[in-house]
């Protein structure tokens, strides 16, 4: 049997062309430029034209979310949830369709395509519950016939900034939580997926949405993302993306005050200790280090191993990854898939460069893996030391570093000892030891016997140090990012009562 790899829009001749939503319309860019999404694993299909929009079209896009908001905050949010929810059962309904153009749009193999996709659902699920739960407290006062309570506001015009790791289950993270709070959403996704991000609009326009709450504009940075990080009528940005852009983006909404969630890198490691599961800890290392060919802010990019256990660990690892099928993810038996593009396969390369100069022992990999797309083999280098910087920068591509160590303490130590906090895990059957590790492991998120990626939607996720500036999206707490909180006193006394002078009468 032939294994079908290519879609309908890869062999069609006709490539579509996309455009930017704006106030309920799809227009064209004002600049009249155009950029191609192509295909990671067949570098040379292009699967879309899409809009390069600059600061014009980003300042029609921030117009009409400004002017929606008024209507939009007031519709109650137990419809904005219904919106949300069917939003997400069209999701459901289509997620074989998404996840196959997910694979061929960002590369990732289709059963991690159909997992992001399934996020995607699950936050429509849980977000539309939002509309229905009560959002503030009532309290009482320290005077009598005076009621306090609190509650959540929209902020008006959020800026939804995302990268093409997750091309939908990031952006609906986003932008559920802060339509659901009753903000109007300017959309740039990362210029890689934007395929998908149209997909998502359009779904959300189909579920209801009324126009002008929800923008969407394509474009790089530069021309795009800049301005909607600097249009005073934007009041929140939300971004995930590199610690670099996020310094950026920090600097400026510092001077003007400007809400901002950050979600950034990472460098997370497994802990792996001499009682643990070897094999458990292999599988769980593996889906770690090259799931979504290592694509993933919380990507297992170090493997700190008791000596004990160390060699057996590296060799069976090794043993598996030469095992794995690296190439065009809708093919079945794919096991990893391309990296995101050129300037990414580079990046990992000059890594595989770095780590020889700094003497790690390449076991695996470390180089190209055919020239049709942008593959590289899953590479696995052991001997590492924490001053390495393959120890400590961030590579995002599947490359990952065996660091020895003595005990748990020094592997604690080793696991803290980035500038970054976004997920950290350990295997062991040691109760004593997962808990001690739970105390002292710095991250955002600690995993114990399962590997560092796997966050579930309904619980905070995001982290410590460079990662972020506190933020956390997702769970119930996603609502922190998009609302400011609004105190009420309603004194019915009907004379003056002081607080903190008149109480006790
Ligand atoms: C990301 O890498 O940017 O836990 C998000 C995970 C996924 C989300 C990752 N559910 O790896």
């Amino acid at each position: 049997m032939s294994q079908v790899a290519t879609s309908e829009a890869e062999r069609g001749t006709e490539v579509k062309s996309y455009k930017n939503y704006i106030g309920g319309s799809w227009v064209e860019s004002k600049t009249g430029r155009t950029f191609n999404s192509v295909n990671p694993a067949h570098k040379d299909r292009v699967l879309g034209v899409m809009q390069a929009s600059n600061a014009q079209d980003v300042d029609a896009a921030v117009g009409a979310a400004e002017k929606a908001f008024a209507g939009w905050r007031r519709t109650p949010a137990p419809a904005r949830g219904e919106i949300i929810l069917r939003a997400g059962l069209l999701i459901e309904q289509r997620k074989e369709e998404l996840a196959r153009l997910m694979t061929q749009e960002m590369g990732k193999v289709l059963k991690e395509a159909r997992g992001d996709v399934q996020e995607a659902i699950d936050m429509g699920k849980y977000a539309a519950g939002f509309g229905r739960r009560p959002f503030g407290e009532t309290v009482p006062s320290e005077l009598r016939n005076k009621a306090a309570l609190t509650r959540r506001e929209p902020l008006g015009v959020i800026g939804c900034i995302t990268p093409w790791n997750f091309p939908l289950a990031i952006p609906t993270w986003k932008i559920f939580p802060a339509l659901m709070a009753g903000n109007t959403v300017v959309f740039k996704p990362a210029s890689d997926t934007p395929i998908m991000a149209t997909r998502l609009v359009e779904i959300l326009e189909e579920a209801g949405l009324p126009g002008g709450v929800l923008n969407f504009v394509t474009g790089n940075a530069a021309e795009a993302g800049d301005p909607l990080v600097k249009d005073p009528r934007v009041a929140g940005i939300s971004f995930t993306g590199s610690t670099t852009a996020g310094r950026q983006i920090a600097e400026y909404c510092g001077k003007t005050l400007k809400r901002l969630g950050l979600e950034l890198g990472g460098k997370n490691a497994i802990v792996v200790l001499d009682d643990a599961d070897v094999p458990l800890a292999v599988d769980g290392a593996l889906w770690g280090a090259f799931g979504s060919s290592g694509q993933r802010c919380t990507a297992a990019s170090r493997l700190i191993v008791q000596r004990k256990v160390e060699g057996d660990f590296t060799d069976l690892l090794q043993e598996r990854a030469a095992k794995m099928k690296v190439g065009d993810g809708l093919l079945p038996d794919t096991d990893m898939g391309p990296v995101i593009n050129e300037a990414a396969l580079k990046k990992v390369h000059e890594y595989t460069e770095i780590g020889r100069r700094e003497h790690a022992r390449l076991v695996h990999g470390g180089d190209f893996a055919g020239s049709d797309g942008w593959f590289y083999r899953p590479t696995i280098f052991a001997d590492g030391r924490k001053d390495m910087r393959m120890a400590q920068e961030e590579i995002f591509g599947p490359s990952t570093l065996v660091m020895p160590v003595g005990s748990l303490e020094e592997a604690l130590e080793v696991a803290n000892s980035t500038s970054y906090g976004l997920s950290l895990s350990i295997y062991t059957n040691d109760l004593r030891k997962a808990f001690h590790a739970m105390d002292e492991l710095q991250s955002g998120i600690v995993y114990v016997n399962a590997p560092t990626i796997g966050a579930e939607i309904h619980l905070p996720f995001g982290g410590t140090k460079n990662t972020g500036n506190g933020h956390r999206e997702a769970g119930m707490v996603a609502l922190d990012e998009f609302t400011e909180w609004k105190t009420i006193y309603v004194d019915y006394s009907g004379r003056l009562q002081r607080a903190q002078i008149d109480t006790g009468e």
